[in-house]
């Protein structure tokens, strides 16, 4: 069973953090430490630590994730311009939090994908 994070805690509003979205599968609210002037976090309800740990149960809440990205991305007016959604696993991928995210980057022309 995995640890609960931070994440939990704010899903549960236990740690204040004002949401952007939040239904019976998904919670999405700004990153602590912006890497551009959109950046928003879209994460599970249900702790699931790394995207090694999905299993076909959580497809529903998988695809919720990038339509709650898509509808954040025209509320935040970066739709046609476009945007980049990011999810990093375990140490090599740069994972800081043990609770799957989806990083919704926007807001300005992003750099390479990748800095090797
Ligand atoms: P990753 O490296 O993919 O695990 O990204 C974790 C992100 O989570 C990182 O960009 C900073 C963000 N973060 C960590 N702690 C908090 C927090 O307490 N509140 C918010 N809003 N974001 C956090």
């Amino acid at each position: 069973m995995a640890e609960e994070t931070i994440f939990s805690k704010i899903i549960r509003q236990e740690i204040p953090t004002p949401l952007l979205y939040q239904d019976d599968l998904v919670t999405a609210f700004r990153d602590i430490s912006p890497k551009a002037p959109i950046h928003i976090l879209i994460i599970p309800n249900k702790l699931i630590a790394t995207t090694n740990d999905v299993v076909e149960d959580d497809e529903l809440t998988l695809g919720r994730m990038i339509t709650v990205a898509k509808k954040l991305a025209f509320e935040e007016g970066i739709s046609d311009d476009g945007y980049r959604l990011i999810m990093n696993c375990n140490s090599h991928g740069g994972q800081e939090v043990y609770h799957i995210h989806m990083h919704l980057l926007g807001g300005k022309r992003l750099g390479p994908m990748l800095s090797v």
